[in-house]
């Protein structure tokens, strides 16, 4: 909301009309148009409950033809829209700026076909990422991406933020693994890029356009994506090393030792470990890991480094894992640690990581900044962060150290603009500085919409209002978001 009141709701954009309802209720029956208060509340606030919107509409479509009549019909009218998955996203750009209309893909959630020699999936965007995850289990496959924000978040928002997540540094970005897309334009086009090819090389690959556009170039219907073998070694070991410099030294130790097997390298600090929800986690986790004392006591050590390997043969992985961490221990890259013994313990130490988003909410307000940092300069900006806000918050550093992305959030017990100010822009003049990127894997939506210039060149960023013109002439397409929204006003 901070954010909308320093922007204007576009002038051009038509507010909706009992004739818009009875032609919505036309295309989609009374159950596609949800106007009640309750839902229309949690649907316009999103996951950080820093965003919210106004909208007094959410549409619900359950086909690709249903999206195209509607966009169709929002393109003449002129009506904003905002495309909706799983509203998981951390940036504001899932819930309205102001008034647009809703675009809940959650119906559109069918598997269509798996292809059980190349394990490539096709299915609707509506798809929770949790769901394809145990589809897959059950036939030897898995998901080339898992997030913290996997029960809730849709495959189609997924593609829609090029989300990264816990094993990018394993599968790749969504640009690597997804084949193809069925994608709805604004004027209604059903763009069929829908291959399930792993090479086509006849003309441009348009489906990557879409890939990280944030709902602002087109609404995602169907995904097809390749998805790795089930294997059946995984092995979880949770670390705790003393400084940043041990991790960054682990990091390379893991890289030549592990090699192929490595599948996950996240670290946590010693602010992010000492987080009271997260310590009563832990407490709980260690209580069912029966006998295995307390690695994590915060107070011993610094920094924390979850390890995972994924192979064929439990008894070379676990060689291999034992030489690296006898080798790390003798080293002193690591000062102590648990190997999971079994799949609850494993789940446990995930657990943990992925626990640090909810026990940051719980802490109060949070300033989030999901960086791509050179790894070797990466803890200078927390440890510069800390210095800068000093007893006035705490700073929390984790994220997916093997991918130098860098989440860097300062939690306060409330929002508070005097903390902000210490904030920005210096986090964003810090990170362009050190050529890092502002938006590693989070996406720019209404947050970082101004922000775009300290990561790409005013060139890039013209071309990318070009090409959104194109596609979306009267900007209906989740406005104010991604790019600098003063590019879209007619000067
Ligand atoms: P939404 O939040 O609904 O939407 C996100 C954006 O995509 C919006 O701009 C929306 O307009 C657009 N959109 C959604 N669906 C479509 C569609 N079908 N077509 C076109 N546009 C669409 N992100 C990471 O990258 N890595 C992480 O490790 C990670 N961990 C997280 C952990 C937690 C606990 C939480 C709460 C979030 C985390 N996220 C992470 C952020 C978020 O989960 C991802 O950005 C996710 O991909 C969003 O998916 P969603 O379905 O919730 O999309
Ligand atoms: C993660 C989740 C969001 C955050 O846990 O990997 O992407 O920054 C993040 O808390
Ligand atoms: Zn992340």
């Amino acid at each position: 909301a901070s954010q909308a009141s320093i922007i204007q709701r576009r002038p051009d954009f038509s507010t909706i009309s009992s004739e818009d309802l009875s032609y919505f209720k036309n295309i989609l029956g009374e159950r596609g148009v949800v106007q009640d208060e309750e839902t229309l509340d949690a649907v316009n606030t999103d996951w950080m409950r820093k965003y919210k919107g106004t909208s007094k509409l959410m549409l619900q479509p359950r086909t690709a033809e249903e999206v195209s009549q509607i966009l169709k019909y929002c393109n003449s009218r002129c009506l904003a829209v905002v495309p909706q998955g799983g509203n998981t996203g951390l940036v504001g750009g899932s819930v309205p700026a102001f008034d647009e209309v809703i675009v809940s893909i959650s119906h559109m959630n069918k598997i269509i076909s798996l292809d059980k020699v190349s394990g490539i999936l096709v299915c609707e965007a509506g798809c929770i990422l949790e769901n394809l995850i145990a589809f897959l289990d059950n036939q030897g496959f898995v998901m080339p991406l898992d997030l913290g924000a996997k029960g809730s978040c849709q495959i189609g928002g997924n593609v829609s933020t090029n989300a990264g997540g816990l094993r990018l540094l394993r599968y790749g970005s969504l640009h690597g693994s997804v084949l193809g897309l069925e994608v709805v334009l604004a004027n209604g086009t059903v763009l069929d890029m829908l291959g399930t090819l792993r090479k086509d090389n006849t003309g441009y690959d348009l489906k990557h356009l879409f890939i990280g556009s944030e709902g602002s170039l087109g609404i995602v219907t169907k995904v097809s994506i390749l998805t790795p073998p089930k294997l059946s070694s995984v092995n979880v070991c949770f670390l705790a090393c003393k400084d940043y410099a041990s991790c960054l030294k682990l990091l390379l130790e893991a890289k030549r030792k592990l090699g192929e097997i490595l599948s996950a390298f996240e670290f946590l600090d010693h602010g992010a470990m000492d987080l009271h929800y997260l310590l009563c986690y832990v407490e709980q986790v260690l209580k069912h890991l029966e006998g295995v004392r307390n690695p994590f006591p915060s107070s011993m050590h610094n920094f924390y480094v979850l390890i995972e390997t994924t192979g064929s043969s439990e008894s070379y992985d676990r060689e291999k894992l034992d030489a690296f961490l006898l080798h790390s221990m003798e080293n002193d890259l690591i000062s102590d640690g648990v190997v999971a013994q079994d799949i609850t313990q494993a789940s446990s130490c995930w657990h943990i990581r992925e626990g640090i988003p909810e026990a940051l909410m719980k802490a109060g307000g949070v300033y989030k900044y999901d960086l791509s940092i050179p790894v070797e300069k990466m803890y200078d900006l927390v440890e510069e962060m800390g210095v800068r806000l000093g007893a006035s918050a705490k700073v929390v550093a984790y994220g997916h150290l093997g991918d130098g992305n860098l989440h860097l959030n300062i939690s306060t017990p409330q929002y508070d603009d005097n903390i902000l100010s210490q904030i920005e822009p210096f986090v964003y003049e810090w990170t362009s500085k050190h050529k890092g990127s502002i938006s590693a894997e989070h996406g720019l939506g209404l947050m970082k919409a101004n922000k775009i210039h300290y990561t790409k060149s005013p060139e890039t960023v013209q071309l990318m209002a070009n090409i959104k013109k194109l596609l979306d002439p009267n900007g209906i397409l989740n406005p104010y978001k991604v790019l600098p929204p003063s590019l879209f006003t007619e000067s």
